[in-house]
């Protein structure tokens, strides 16, 4: 989609540091790491966020769960890790192309919000 960050992420007109990609995803460290290990995945189809999820195929959506735990052994974050993909202004999304943080690397706090 034009004007979407993400997209020109994926498309590689932005330069990002990638750590996954296959068919149907692709990941990257966020800019402002909020933990030692802070990357996103995101479909390579744009939907603004996970509440648009059902416009993915199903094998899109099944990639994307199976990247993550890919890309936490291949980061070794076997202690263990946070996801979390922020929704809309009250969940403070700031970039409209569906994302999931992956944040590991220390011990996270017990209370999510
Ligand atoms: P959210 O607030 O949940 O929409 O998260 C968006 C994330 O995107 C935020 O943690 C910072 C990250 N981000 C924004 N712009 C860029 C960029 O140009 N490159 C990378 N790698 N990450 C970005």
């Amino acid at each position: 989609m034009e004007n979407c960050l993400f997209c020109k992420i994926i498309s590689g007109d932005i330069p990002s540091a990638k750590v996954y990609e296959d068919e149907y995803c692709y990941a990257f460290r966020d800019i402002n790491p909020q933990a030692p290990t802070h990357i996103l995945v995101v479909p390579k189809t744009h939907v603004a966020s996970i509440a648009e999820a059902d416009q993915l195929s199903p094998g899109a959506l099944a990639a994307i769960l199976s990247a993550i735990g890919k890309i936490a052994r291949q980061e070794g974050l076997d202690n263990g890790f946070r996801v979390v993909s922020n929704c809309g202004p009250d969940a403070c999304q700031s970039v409209q192309h569906l994302h999931f943080h992956i944040l590991g690397g220390r011990q996270m706090a017990e209370k999510m919000a």
